[in-house]
């Protein structure tokens, strides 16, 4: 058993409050890490609203990086005192996940976004005090707190120096946008790639595109502020959506549209723009996630006409261990610079932290814990 304190969950709609908890004794397979960095993304606030259905009341966090303490007796990737990264976890024995596809996990919602618990249903956090229920393993490790039980497969081993303060987010959103376009987009030479939302994922995805031979990157969003910063990282051309008609623009910029286009709102009317602005024969993927049950109407007239294929993709479909090594050398040369969307806080203040990021002025919040 490990003493920890976690920020907790308590209803939907509620705040993050400091509660005393006990994690679970590390199992065969099983990773005890102390964090000392933690990232916030849209899918924990998700979680808090109501509009995924992670049952409540829980430990959230799903961008963790630490130190291990402890391993369980069949570890043998990582040790205790090496410095790690967090990211979804997977079974590892079904076919999916023996063919390299640990996104497409057959047990990946239930490990990660929905269960609450291992697969066996028992629990990895109890509270110190009381009987109220608490639920946890959120994308197999529930980071906001000073310890996370995660398992061997969704740590990844880092250098004994790396800012983990800096490379926490690489676990969720930075890996959901660079892995769109590097793993799955994969624009080609002479491309037009527009992406719509300029948060972590958008600019993560601009940040992997500029490193590719697409030689138009359009960003569209509503806040002026994130449209200069996504100047500045290399977008050639910006659109505000607020005062414009969104597809008209890429369709006065680009003639008959977009080679590729990404949707990382989770705004169903914008993933409709996103598929009507491809050029014929496009590919729209669609990594923004609106609460579960919204529904999109296309114009089904245009599919045989157009030929639009539209992707659905979750954590830029990566294989985190090879992948997050990769995003951490692009960063080190330079071409890849991550620090940029990052805004720390400390982590009682994580409540400021949802705020700024809900509010757009913080695009990335990253909790520090030591
Ligand atoms: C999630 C969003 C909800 C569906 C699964 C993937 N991505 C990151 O948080
Ligand atoms: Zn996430």
């Amino acid at each position: 058993m490990t003493h920890a304190v976690a920020a907790v969950i308590e209803q939907a709609g509620a705040p993050f409050v400091r509660v005393d908890i006990d994690l679970d004794e590390p199992r065969a397979h099983e990773v005890l890490v102390r964090i000392e960095a933690v990232g916030m993304c849209h899918t924990d606030l998700s979680v808090r609203t109501g509009s995924i259905p992670f049952p409540l009341p829980a430990v959230l966090g799903h961008e963790g990086a630490g130190v291990v303490e402890a391993v369980g007796a069949g570890v043998t990737k990582v040790a205790a005192g090496d410095r790690v990264l967090m990211s979804f976890t997977s079974c590892g024995q079904c076919v999916p996940c023996l063919t390299g596809r640990p996104v497409q996990c057959v047990h990946w919602p239930a490990l990660n976004l929905l269960g609450g618990s291992r697969l066996d249903g028992s629990a990895t956090v109890r509270r110190r005090t009381g009987e109220a229920p608490l639920h946890g393993h959120f994308f197999g490790q529930s980071s906001f707190a000073s310890h996370a039980l995660a398992s061997e497969r969704n740590v990844i081993r880092v250098d004994a120096d790396a800012p983990l303060d800096l490379h926490a987010p690489l676990g969720c959103g930075v890996q959901t946008g660079a892995g769109a376009v590097f793993n799955v987009l994969a624009p080609q030479a002479g491309s037009t790639l527009v992406v719509f939302g300029a948060g972590a994922v958008g600019l993560s995805a601009l940040l992997a595109a500029v490193n590719t031979p697409a030689t138009r990157v359009i960003l569209v969003d509503l806040n002026e502020s994130r449209l200069a910063l996504a100047r500045k990282l290399g977008a050639t051309e910006v659109i505000n959506g607020k005062d414009t008609a969104v597809v008209a623009a890429i369709r006065d910029l680009t003639g008959d549209g977009a080679d590729y286009t990404l949707e990382t709102t989770g705004n169903t009317r914008v993933l409709r723009q996103a598929v009507d602005a491809l050029a014929v024969g496009g590919v729209c993927g669609v990594v923004g996630a609106p609460p579960f049950g919204s529904e999109v109407h296309l114009d089904a007239a245009q599919m045989p006409v157009r030929h639009p294929r539209i992707v659905g993709i979750s954590m830029g479909n990566a294989v985190p261990e090879a992948f997050l090594p990769a995003l951490i050398e692009l960063r080190r040369q330079g071409r890849f610079p991550v620090d940029e969307l990052i805004t720390h806080f400390a982590f009682d203040e994580i409540e400021s932290a949802a705020a700024a990021m809900h509010g757009g002025e913080v695009i990335k919040p990253v909790l520090r814990l030591s």
